[in-house]
């Protein structure tokens, strides 16, 4: 599904095999990798990716670090942290948000194009998926409000009942 004159798209897929100039990582804040999309990542990159992210001092919940993709269709791999779901009052909403912008926000510094996003925090971490899908959309549509330079961005669902979630958030956030 596209949206915002295809400027988003929703998909079903693998995130570590497209081909796009970023994918963005759900990491920890080690950034030394676990399981989940960032097992997934550190499997398809090859253990470069480690080493890089070794170097890195890990990253706070909310931020963003981008490293080399290696072995992965994708040039470059943005790290970000997503809050652990905690019932909503400690300021998970805000965290997830900032996940997005900053994830963006390096994107855009790094001259990526074209970025990929899993569904941050919805796994592991616990969040619910519907919240976190419009904090996710709502984000990504006010970061492309302000910048012309990223031509898409690709919503990454792993499987059919998330990407079936994203489509009617969609619906509802883009009015269509
Ligand atoms: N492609 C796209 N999405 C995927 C893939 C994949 N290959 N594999 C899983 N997902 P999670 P979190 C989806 O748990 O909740 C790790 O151990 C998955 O279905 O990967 O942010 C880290 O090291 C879900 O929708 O990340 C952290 O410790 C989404 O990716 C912790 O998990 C996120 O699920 C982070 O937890």
């Amino acid at each position: 599904m596209e949206l915002f004159n295809g400027r988003i798209e929703i998909i079903d897929d693998d995130i570590t095999t497209l081909k796009v100039d970023a994918v963005v990582n759900a990491a920890n804040r080690s950034l030394l990798g676990g399981g989940g999309v960032d097992g997934a990542i550190h499997r398809a990159a090859g253990p470069e990716l480690l080493e890089e992210t070794r170097t890195l001092g890990g990253c706070e919940t909310g931020d963003a670090k981008i490293t080399k993709g290696y072995r992965l269709p994708a040039k470059y791999v943005i790290h970000t942290v997503g809050p652990v779901w905690h019932g909503g009052k400690s300021n998970e909403d805000e965290l997830l948000a900032s996940c997005y912008r900053r994830s963006l926000e390096v994107a855009r510094d790094n001259e990526v194009r074209t970025i990929a996003f899993p569904a941050i925090s919805t796994g592991v971490y616990g969040f619910p998926l519907e919240r976190a899908t419009e904090i996710a959309l709502n984000e990504i549509k006010n970061f492309l409000k302000s910048d012309k330079s990223i031509e898409k961005v690709i919503c990454c669902c792993f499987g059919k009942r998330d990407y079936e979630i994203y489509v009617n958030m969609a619906k509802r956030t883009f009015g269509s």
